[in-house]
């Protein structure tokens, strides 16, 4: 890690009063839950984004479910990490602190984060497709038919698919956030996918030390004013760490 970087982070975290963190499919690694790139996010040699759209539901929901509850039944079984708790301990020193997520896993909530915004939706919750009433039932492949809405709409995970649109109060609360935060931390995000991957150059066009925390360079590297490459795991708490109280 580098040194003088961490220095230069630890005095702008001194001084700052309102933080924004944008987490993505990184954060969740070293939990167990794969990430979208590479082959990690291959499932059944589909990619994420041919089978997280409409098109892919309406054509064979049977199939997207299966990756539904693959997915659920995974995350299900796994805990948050220190990088999940580290973010508990950031927001407690700020009386503004905004979390922003593309998770779908639901690992900060269970961490205990409170100020979130769930930028795709939660895995384990379910909706009707035509009228959006949320669906508390058990959702069961072998039944031969789908779970249906009482309207007769069919249930779907309450997600979002490529191509539509983010949940306003989510979406606007992010961009709220980024706009007047003065620190803007990134990471776990390969910061392809936006809306999201926008949210961290409007902060810096707001202003923002816009610090990027990721594995492997991203196309937000050039732009960050510090990038520091490795696992947010160990990243996060050596920076709560060198904090201190
Ligand atoms: C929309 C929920 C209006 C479902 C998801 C502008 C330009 C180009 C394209 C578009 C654009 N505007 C809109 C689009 C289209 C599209 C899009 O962005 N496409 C991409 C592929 C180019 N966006 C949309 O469709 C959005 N809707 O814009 O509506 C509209 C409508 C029509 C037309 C125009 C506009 C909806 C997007 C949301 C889709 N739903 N998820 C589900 O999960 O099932 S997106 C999903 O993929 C995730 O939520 C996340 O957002 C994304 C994956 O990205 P990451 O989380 O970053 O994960 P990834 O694996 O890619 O990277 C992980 C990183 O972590 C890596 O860099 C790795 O190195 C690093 N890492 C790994 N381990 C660690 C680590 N880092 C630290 N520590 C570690 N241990
Ligand atoms: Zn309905």
């Amino acid at each position: 890690m580098d040194d003088n970087n961490i220095k230069i982070l630890l005095e702008k975290l001194k001084s700052a009063k309102s933080v924004a963190v944008l987490t993505g499919a990184g954060i969740s690694a070293e939990s167990g839950v794969p990430t979208f790139r590479g082959d990690e996010g291959l499932w059944k040699k589909f990619r994420p984004e041919e089978l997280a759209t409409v098109d892919a539901f309406m054509a064979n929901p049977q199939l997207v479910w299966e990756w539904y509850l693959y997915r659920r039944e995974l995350m299900s079984k796994v805990e948050p990490n220190a990088g999940h708790y580290a973010l508990i301990e950031l927001e407690k020193r700020f009386d503004d602190f905004t979390l922003i997520t593309q998770n779908v896993d639901g690992l900060h909530r269970n961490a205990g984060s409170s100020n979130i915004l769930e930028l795709h939706g939660n895995i384990t919750l379910n909706k009707c497709f035509d009228c959006g009433q949320s669906f508390e039932g058990k959702i069961n492949l072998d039944a031969g038919s789908l779970p249906q809405c009482e309207c007769g709409g069919k249930i779907r995970p309450d997600v979002v698919w490529f191509g539509e649109l983010l949940p306003a109060h989510a979406i606007n609360g992010a961009f709220e956030a980024s706009q007047k935060a003065d620190i803007f931390l990134s990471i776990g995000t390969s910061a392809i996918v936006h809306p999201a991957a926008s949210l961290p150059m409007e902060a810096s066009r707001n202003g923002a030390f816009l610090v990027e925390i990721n594995l492997e360079p991203t196309p937000l590297t050039g732009m960050a004013d510090i990038s520091l490459m490795g696992k947010s795991g160990e990243i996060l708490p050596a920076i709560l760490e060198r904090l201190g109280g």
